[in-house]
C-alpha cells in the first residue's frame, strides 16, 4: 500500500475523530503502552521439548497442518518472524515444557533457572521480555488431580515443580528487570461425579500457601480458573470461585481466560469487578467455539468488550494482555498474526472511544445519544488509525502480512515433515 495512500485516509479519520473529541494521535501513543504476552504453544500446539507424547489435562489441538516448530530453533525462529509482523513491542509466555533441556531428562521436580538461561539470553537480544507458566499436563503424573491429589508423593511432586517454576519466574524477572508473569493453571478435576469437592479444594488450597510461602520481588503469580476439561467434566477443583477468593484474599493475580467460562457469561463485565479486589489482571484472550476450543482470536464483540472495558476502567497497567489458543489446522505463524493484530485492533478501537461524552449522556440520562453514539462509533475510519500505527511501527500494513507469510511457508515451515 502507498504510504501516502494511508496517510491521507489517517488526515481524513483523524478529523473524523476530532469531531467527537477524540485524538487519534494519542491513542496510537497510548498503544505503545500495549505489551502482548505471546503464547509460545500456537507454534508446535502445546508440545514442548520433552517429547513426552501426546497432550494430556483436558486440552487439546484439533488439525495436522503441516510445519509445526519441532524444536527450540525452529519455535525461536517462529517466534522472530511472529514478531516481526507485529505493531508494537510484545512479550514472550513460556511453558516450563518448553525449557532448554538440551537432550538430558529433566523430570518436573528438577526444573532450575539453568534450563532456561538461553531463553533468557534469547529473549534479550531479541528485546523480548518473558512469562512463565508452570506445566502440571502431559507427564505421567498429571492423572486427574496434581496440585489438589490426596496421594502426598504426587502432590508434593507437583508443589515442587511449581515452586521451581516460580524461582525461574524470578530469575527471568530479575534478568529483564520487570516482573515476570506467572501462570498457575491445573488441570485437576473429576469425569465424574465426585462426592470429595472440598477434600480436593482444601488440599489445592494447603498446596497453594506452601507454594506461595516464598516470597520474591521480581515475578508476580496469577491464577487461572475454568469451568472443565475434556473428560473432566463433572468437576474442576480450581473453579472460578476458588481462585478468585484464593487470589482476593492473598493479593494475587486473576487470569482470566475467555473460553473457560459459560458460553454466555460475559468476561468482560469481570473486569470492572475483579478490579476492585485484585491487584492486576492476566488474560488469556482465546475464541471458545461452542466450547473452550482455543480457536484464533478474531475480531469480535466478545474481545472488543474486553479491551473497552480494560480502558474504560482505566486499567491498562494493571492488565497484562495474553494470548491463549492452539489451532493446528491453519498455518500457525498466521494464527499467531491473526490473533495478536486482532487483539491490538480492539485496544486500540477501545482507545478512540469518546468516552466523555458517552460518560456525559449518561450522566444526564440521555440514552438515545449514548446509543447513537456507540453505534456510529462502529463505523468510524477507525481502520485508517490501525493503518497508520502499523505504518508508523514499520510492519506490513492491513492484508500485506498474507504474503510474508506465505513466503516464509514456503521457505521455511513447509520444509519441516
Ligand atoms: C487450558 C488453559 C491453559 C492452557 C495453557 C497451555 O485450558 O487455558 O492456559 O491453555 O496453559
Ligand atoms: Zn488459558
Amino acid at each position: 500500500m502507498k504510504t501516502e495512500s494511508i496517510e491521507r485516509a489517517y488526515a481524513y479519520a483523524k478529523e473524523r475523530f476530532a469531531a467527537i473529541g477524540v485524538d487519534t494521535d494519542a491513542a496510537i501513543a497510548k498503544m505503545n503502552e500495549i505489551h502482548l504476552s505471546l503464547h509460545c504453544w500456537q507454534a508446535d500446539d502445546v508440545q514442548g521439548f520433552e517429547n513426552s507424547g501426546s497432550l494430556s489435562g483436558g486440552i487439546q489441538a484439533t488439525g495436522n497442518y503441516p510445519g509445526k516448530a519441532r524444536n527450540i530453533d525452529e519455535l525461536r525462529a517462529d517466534i522472530a518472524m511472529v514478531k516481526s509482523l507485529l505493531p508494537g513491542s510484545h512479550r514472550l509466555n513460556l511453558h516450563e515444557i518448553y525449557g532448554d533441556f538440551g537432550g538430558e531428562k529433566v523430570d518436573r521436580n528438577e526444573v532450575e533457572p539453568r534450563h532456561f538461561e538461553s531463553w533468557m539470553q534469547w529473549a534479550q537480544e531479541n528485546g523480548m521480555k518473558l512469562d512463565f507458566n508452570s506445566t502440571s499436563f502431559s507427564h505421567p503424573k498429571s492423572g486427574s488431580l496434581s496440585l489438589s491429589n490426596p496421594d502426598k508423593g504426587i502432590r508434593d511432586f507437583w508443589i515442587e515443580h511449581t515452586k521451581r517454576c516460580r524461582a525461574v519466574a524470578e530469575e527471568m524477572g530479575k534478568r529483564q528487570g520487570d516482573p515476570c508473569i506467572m501462570n498457575l493453571w491445573i488441570h485437576d478435576g473429576s469425569k465424574d461425579i465426585t462426592v470429595n469437592r472440598l477434600l480436593y479444594r482444601s488440599l489445592l488450597k494447603d498446596s497453594l500457601d506452601e507454594i506461595f510461602a516464598q516470597k520474591y520481588d521480581n515475578m508476580k503469580d496469577c491464577l487461572e480458573s475454568k469451568v472443565f476439561g475434556i473428560g473432566l467434566e463433572s468437576y474442576t477443583v480450581g473453579s472460578c470461585d476458588f481462585y478468585t477468593a484464593y487470589a482476593a484474599q492473598t493479593g494475587k493475580i486473576v487470569t482470566l481466560d475467555t473460553g473457560h467460562f459459560h458460553p454466555t457469561e460475559s468476561v468482560a463485565d469481570k473486569v470492572s469487578s475483579l478490579l476492585l479486589f485484585v491487584p492486576e489482571l492476566m488474560l488469556h484472550v482465546s475464541r471458545p467455539v461452542r466450547w473452550d476450543s482455543d480457536h484464533v482470536t478474531i475480531m469480535n464483540d466478545d474481545t472488543l468488550d474486553l479491551c473497552r472495558e480494560i480502558v474504560r476502567c482505566n486499567a491498562i497497567d494493571r492488565v497484562h494482555i495474553g494470548l491463549d489458543y492452539f489451532d493446528a489446522s491453519i498455518n500457525r505463524i498466521g494464527a499467531y498474526i491473526i490473533g495478536s493484530r486482532a487483539t491490538l485492533k480492539c485496544v486500540l478501537l477501545a482507545l478512540l472511544e469518546p468516552i466523555e461524552s458517552l460518560r456525559k449522556y449518561e450522566d444526564q440520562d440521555m440514552g438515545f445519544e449514548r446509543l447513537a453514539m456507540l453505534e456510529e462509533l462502529k463505523s468510524m475510519p477507525w481502520g485508517a488509525v490501525w493503518d497508520m500505527y502499523c505504518l508508523q511501527n514499520g510492519v506490513p500494513v492491513g492484508e500485506e502480512y498474507i504474503k510474508d507469510i506465505e513466503r516464509y511457508e514456503a521457505e521455511i515451515t513447509s520444509k519441516r515433515n
